[in-house]
């Protein structure tokens, strides 16, 4: 068997509105017109996934769920495609993610869940390569489209969220500032894609 390059796990992390889904999706659509089939786009909470569909009845109020049952839900959606995840990295695949275990340790603790107790369900989960955190003004993500439809999407909860984010910065995270036009933020994306470092193989989630 011929060894090939890995591909990259890229996570895309920051606020309500801050464009990650706009640009997760404009990363894998570029990656795949340069050469297809060499990226998915994979959003969390993935929603056709069946623990995906609990937390979307709880997102859409038709059922209500303990902080701590949401949360595992979160973690647990993650699991059921950590596998394909796995696979798609060693066939050489990029792996884009639109938002991960950071957005679940960041709105469970700010609504008060213990660090210790809210990190401990998504370790062994694959450690992204790098971790874009997309940074926007409230003034700008409250012009944005959208905002307020479901819940959780409340100023008070993205500012929690905020603190406790940035609190979560680590080593594979870079900031992009997500004020700019669509455009801006998407070359700001491709040139950090375009430095990750691939020799280092995979590593998983400690604690
Ligand atoms: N959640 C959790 O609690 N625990 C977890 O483990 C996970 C998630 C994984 C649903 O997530 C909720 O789940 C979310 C966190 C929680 N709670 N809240 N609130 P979601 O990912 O499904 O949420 P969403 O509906 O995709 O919204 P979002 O992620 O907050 O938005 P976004 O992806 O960052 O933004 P966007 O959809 O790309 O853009 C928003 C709008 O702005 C849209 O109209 C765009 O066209 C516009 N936009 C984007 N970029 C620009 C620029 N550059 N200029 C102008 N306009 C722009
Ligand atoms: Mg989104």
């Amino acid at each position: 068997m011929t060894s090939q390059r890995r591909g990259v796990l890229i996570v895309f992390e920051g606020l309500d509105r801050s464009g990650k889904s706009t640009q997760a999706k404009r990363l894998a659509d570029f990656l795949n017109s340069q050469n297809e089939g060499s990226a998915v786009l994979q959003a969390f909470p993935e929603r056709s996934e069946p623990f995906g569909q609990v937390i979307d009845r709880y997102l859409r109020r038709e059922i209500d769920l303990s902080e701590r049952a949401l949360h595992l839900a979160f973690s647990a959606n993650r699991w059921e495609k950590e596998q394909m995840i796995r696979d798609k990295i060693e066939q050489g695949i990029d792996v884009i993610c639109d938002r991960y275990c950071y957005s679940g340790v960041a709105y469970s603790l700010a609504k008060g869940l213990d660090e210790n107790w809210v990190r401990q369900s998504d370790i062994g989960l694959p450690r992204p390569d790098v971790v874009l955190f997309f940074e926007v003004s409230p003034e700008v993500a409250r012009q944005r489209g959208g905002f307020g439809e479901e819940r959780l999407e409340t100023e008070t909860i993205q500012q929690k969220v905020a603190k406790k984010m940035e609190e979560l910065r680590a080593d594979n995270w870079k900031s992009v500032n997500a004020d700019g036009s669509y455009d801006d933020v998407e070359l700001a994306v491709r040139k950090i894609y375009s430095e990750i470092d691939r020799t280092a193989p995979l590593t998983s989630l400690e604690k």
